[in-house]
């Protein structure tokens, strides 16, 4: 391989390419898959000298970054395993990014774990919990409650329009717990059935706003109205620490055909070029602080305002992007 022609590992693009097209998807998921595509691209990296393999796997990182702009785990991951690429040959740059790589999927399950029983701790015997789309932080807190022997009913929104409930509800089957599952607009009528509202999140905000999949929002809303808390499962790979100066979350905004197929499309404008016709996907939508009662992490729950402190301790005032220099 040419040294001055980084190029990046054909899994490395198939990850990226998965992780755009939601084959691989869930905020954790993405950063654990990303951590160990940079793994891949270090072991099969050809570089001949030190500068080419860092500039390899910096291109490499970029790929992966620029798959979806909302759920900060992905950044967070990528620097995460950059920063470790220490060493004065390739073999040494090699095994300290493979073993850096390795470090972090082991601590994002363990975080993980920690999270979870965090989370059972605020479900009691009995509880019936409504989800919305499926996260994987809080299908942990569900595990966990189950494991400390208590029994749990969960009311499962489908989650237009990718319908990710449909995990949730077959992940909770698995686990024995009764789902029953509701269109999202049934919200509202089955929240007076609901002990908690229990969603994980894509990225939280210095000021403490949930982002997570649209109607979130909606749902922390109509929950205050009817009296029931909110619980957000995040790891703190979820913390978005550009937001500590002042930078807003992108919202990612996903294509039209998820909503809409070409024949529903034509039903509705009569198929004419110029139709008039305008359809918006957003991904994710923000739920202001105010709505949520705890942001349940491994290091503890945090009332919302209060997570800056944790952003600070964990990631300092500032980060940077690798992938660009
Ligand atoms: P975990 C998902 O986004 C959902 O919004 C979910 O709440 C969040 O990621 C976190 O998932 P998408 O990838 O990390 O389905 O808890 O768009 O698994």
């Amino acid at each position: 391989m040419d040294d001055r022609q980084p190029d990046v590992d054909p899994d490395v693009v198939a990850t990226a390419e998965d992780i755009a097209a939601m084959r691989i998807r869930g905020a954790a998921t993405i950063a654990d898959a990303a951590a160990e595509a940079l793994a891949t691209q270090a072991e099969r990296s050809q570089a001949k000298r030190p500068a080419a393999f860092q500039r390899q796997l910096r291109v490499a990182a970029k790929t992966l970054y620029e798959t979806r702009p909302t759920a900060v785990s992905l950044p967070n991951a990528l620097r995460y395993v950059l920063r470790g690429m220490d060493g004065e040959t390739v073999a040494e740059l090699r095994d300290a990014t493979i073993a850096r790589a390795e470090e972090f999927q082991r601590e994002l399950a363990q975080a993980q774990a920690s999270l979870g029983a965090v989370g059972s701790n605020r479900l009691r015997d009995g509880d019936v919990v409504m989800t919305h789309c499926h996260s994987t932080d809080a299908l942990s807190c569900l595990e966990a409650a189950l494991e400390d022997g208590k029994e749990i009913e969960a009311i499962v929104k489908e989650t237009r329009p990718r319908k990710q409930g449909h995990i949730t509800a077959r992940r909770l089957r698995e686990l024995g717990i009764p789902v029953t599952l509701i269109v999202d607009n049934a919200a509202r009528r089955y929240l007076d059935e609901a002990d908690h509202v229990l969603v994980g999140a894509d990225s939280i905000a210095a000021d403490g706003s949930v982002i997570n999949k649209i109607g979130t929002s909606g749902l922390a809303v109509n929950a205050r109205e009817r009296g029931v808390p909110v619980m957000v499962a995040a790891q703190t790979i979820k913390l978005h620490p550009d937001t500590m100066t002042g930078h807003t979350v992108e919202i990612e905004m996903r294509a039209e055909s998820e909503v809409i197929g070409d024949e529903e499309r034509t039903d509705i404008t009569g198929g004419a070029s110029d139709d008039g016709l305008t359809v918006e996907n957003p991904g994710f939508d923000v739920t202001p602080p105010r709505y949520v009662d705890a942001i349940v992490t491994e290091r503890g729950q945090f009332p919302p305002e209060s997570i800056v402190t944790l952003m600070r301790e964990l990631f300092g005032e500032t980060t940077g992007d690798p992938w660009e220099q």
